[in-house]
């Protein structure tokens, strides 16, 4: 029994397998449930003890023999698989999508960054605003049409408290309120940020949209004060040589009051469907802050004075990469949206 098991380790010794299967062959030839391994296993019962002190260390020997050859070639035959299994490693790989700012949070960075640079902060304060912050404080009467249940989405009704109903703010002027109430002049901020109407949807209309609004308060600030603020602003967002004009208009927390238009970004003046051939498009409204205003957040109208402004980020944006629906700004396809900035800033 010996000299076999002998002959058997001498020829898995000299045995090379070409392929996966001719080693799986030899696998379940010595080691497979019928194999020659087991079956040395079985004669080593019937042998004498003293035989067995022998044949044991054989046999075992011719058992770790077979399966180390198994191993050895088991790993080789299963890397070169790999190679051949149709993934070429050497290639370049697939790349990454990056992602884009979206169109209204760079303009809305380019706003803030201009009014930084003279010295404005950036305010914030909550979506969900009471009637106070939101209208009766800016001077809004009773009967005003934007506390219309049409134009503002309400969530809850007055329940006995004097901040009366609770709403989604329809301004960021709120925030300024906020601001006013909690400190003291000088103040100097900007307030960007969602804000909410009971519109329908279309073109050019949504319900949430996109404002940056502003507040200078101190003592003797004036409407020359106001103009060049603007003025400068523009000036910086749109290019050197952007003419402005003012035109009255009518705010319930401004007096006076006025929209800001500038010379068409798209036809320079010359006339075109985007300012409908007048050379002008309107980009903002402001005036000077109402007195009535002041005095509602307990600031001394006698002694300070100040100016406010507000415009649609929706808006600028439209005018400035001449997007024509409104509406793709809040869909977040990506074919859209990656028009714009590809770098992460
Ligand atoms: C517009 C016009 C405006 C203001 C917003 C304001 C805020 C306070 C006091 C006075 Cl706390 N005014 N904000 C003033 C004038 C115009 O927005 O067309 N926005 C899109």
């Amino acid at each position: 029994m010996q000299s076999k098991i002998e002959g058997y380790i001498s020829e898995i010794n000299a045995f090379t397998p070409a392929n996966a299967e001719e080693l799986e062959q030899f696998r379940i030839k010595f080691l497979g449930r019928k194999g020659i391994v087991g079956e040395m296993f079985e004669e080593f019962k019937q042998v004498t003890p003293e035989e067995k002190r022998v044949l044991g260390k054989v046999l075992n020997v011719f058992k770790q023999t077979a399966e180390a050859k198994v191993n050895e070639f088991k790993e080789q035959f299963e890397n070169h698989q790999q190679q051949h299994s149709g993934i070429d490693l050497t290639l370049p790989g697939e790349p990454i999508n990056i992602g884009s700012r979206h169109p209204l949070s760079l303009v809305r960075k380019e706003i803030v960054e201009i009014f930084s640079r003279i010295g404005f902060n950036v305010a914030e304060g909550p979506e969900i605003e009471d009637d106070w912050h939101n209208f009766s404080a800016l001077n809004f009467p009773q009967d005003h049409p934007a506390r219309d249940m049409q134009d503002t989405f309400f969530i809850q009704k007055d329940t006995g408290s004097d901040k009366g109903d609770i709403a989604l703010r329809t301004h960021t002027s709120s925030v300024q309120v906020r601001m006013m109430e909690a400190g003291k002049p000088p103040f100097r901020a900007i307030m960007p940020g969602r804000v909410f109407r009971n519109e329908a949807i279309s073109a050019r209309a949504h319900c949430i949209f996109h404002q940056v609004e502003g507040l200078y308060i101190d003592e003797n600030v004036s409407f020359a004060d106001l103009k060049q603020t603007l003025y400068y602003f523009v000036q910086e967002l749109l290019g050197k040589g952007t003419e402005v004009r003012f035109r009255p208009s009518f705010f319930p927390f401004t007096e006076p009051s006025a929209e800001m238009d500038v010379t068409c970004l798209i036809c320079g003046g010359e006339g075109c469907n985007v300012c409908k051939y007048t050379g002008w498009v309107e980009i903002l409204g402001c005036g000077m802050v109402d007195p009535n205003v002041l005095d509602n957040c307990n600031i001394d109208s006698k002694k300070y004075t100040g100016f406010a402004f507000g415009m649609g980020i929706e808006r600028i944006t439209m005018l400035k990469y001449q997007v024509k629906d409104l509406r793709l700004f809040f869909e977040n396809d990506v074919r859209f949206l990656k028009q714009f900035q590809s770098e992460i800033i």
